[in-house]
């Protein structure tokens, strides 16, 4: 059986394109992972998700656990079975959703206690609790159980919530076990602060993990902050393992963290954005609700090979989107998934090709002429 796995092909730079090896199939690096939290990524057919060129899908043990719940997605099969995705699936662990989306937090070294944004029930979730659930989705790539502040937020809080997610860190660990083909990933903390996410990625590597996430990024810090601490938190992890930046992000934010060393990124980004009528093109954004296309034959993007741009005018999809027609959002959403994942492969192809440099300068000067 295949173990997991992960290969370096190349570097150029911090950038580094390469192959991760799962017993579903191969993720190639640098990867961006669609959202499917509620075991769908919204109003796509995971054969069409596939068709836009992912390799691997995250879902989200937050959502999962309140509805359909862990035990009875495990009696179904599982979760690729239960959704028709056979291809990779990375979990998040719940801890960072429970923070942002859940009622009535109770946090303790023991794990969290929470009520259920859908209806109001209780819950609790433990490093162990995370792991077991992950476990009976089935996910091929688990993360441990987390907790971050939203930022600004002061050193101490910092230090003493990064210290609590190593702790955790280490039981999550010791929950997941030995699981052939099966991975965890670790999540440095620690905030914007260089010597804090030192400390964290020091306890993660003496734990030891298949592959290490960057978190605690992107939860209000801005792109001139993030993109200074990945200036030097890629390099504290090992060059050997995947590096995931969680929760990442808009297109800029994508091309400049895979320059700084990032592997695998997620982001409900371009299917939210597709359903409240936002198309990303190479040339920048599209606002499909402005009046102005609606007399447009155009495609939303002539350069575009995706089925929404060979097939639909800009008029045909302002027109949807304002008749709330369900197949605005599917067309849209395609779009962008389908930009997305060409974008991963524009700088997977750049960093084979040493020309990453080159490719970065043409994404940004593309995007500067405006009039889309
Ligand atoms: N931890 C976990 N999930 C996350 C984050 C984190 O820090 C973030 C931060 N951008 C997004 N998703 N477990
Ligand atoms: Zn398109």
């Amino acid at each position: 059986m295949t173990k997991f796995s992960f290969a370096l092909h190349k570097t150029d730079g911090a950038a580094r394109t390469g192959v991760i090896s799962t017993p579903r199939g191969e993720i190639r690096t640098p990867a961006f992972m669609p959202v499917g939290t509620a075991a769908t990524v919204k109003a796509m057919m995971p054969e069409s998700v596939r068709a836009t060129g992912a390799d691997i899908l995250l879902g989200n043990t937050y959502h999962l656990m309140l509805r359909p719940t862990a035990e009875r997605i495990d009696r179904l099969g599982g979760l690729h079975r239960f959704m028709n995705w056979e291809r990779p699936i990375l979990t998040d662990s719940g801890g960072f959703q429970v923070m942002s989306l859940s009622d009535l937090r109770k946090l303790t070294e023991e794990g969290v206690t929470f009520r259920s944004h859908i209806d109001g029930s209780k819950h609790f979730l433990s490093p162990e609790r995370s792991m077991e659930i992950q476990r009976l989705l089935g996910s091929d790539i688990v993360m441990c159980f987390d907790e971050c502040p939203a930022l600004p937020a002061d050193r101490k809080r910092i230090a003493e919530s990064m210290r609590l997610s190593m702790r955790w860190a280490q039981r999550s660990r010791d929950a997941f076990g030995d699981r052939p083909g099966h991975a965890l990933f670790g999540i440095q903390q620690g905030g914007l602060e260089r010597d804090l996410r030192e400390e964290s990625a020091e306890a993660l590597k003496s734990i030891g993990f298949d592959g290490y996430a960057i978190g605690g990024l992107a939860v209000g810090e801005g792109q001139e902050a993030m993109f200074a601490t990945l200036d030097f938190a890629p390099s504290q992890l090992p060059e050997d393992k995947p590096r995931y930046l969680m929760g990442v992000g808009k297109p800029d934010d994508i091309v400049g963290a895979v320059k700084r060393g990032v592997d695998m990124m997620d982001c409900v980004l371009p299917s939210r954005s597709g359903r409240t009528g936002q198309a990303w093109t190479r040339r920048g954004q599209v606002n499909i609700k402005n009046v102005r296309h609606q007399d447009d034959p155009r495609p939303l993007d002539a350069d575009c090979s995706c089925p929404t741009c060979r097939n639909y005018s800009r008029a045909y999809l302002h027109h949807v989107y304002r008749a709330k027609e369900m197949i605005s959002g599917m067309l849209l959403t395609w779009h962008n998934l389908h930009y997305f994942q060409e974008l991963m492969q524009g700088m997977r192809d750049a960093i084979a090709a040493g020309e990453f440099a080159r490719f970065e300068a043409d994404f940004h000067a593309l995007r500067a002429e405006g009039d889309i």
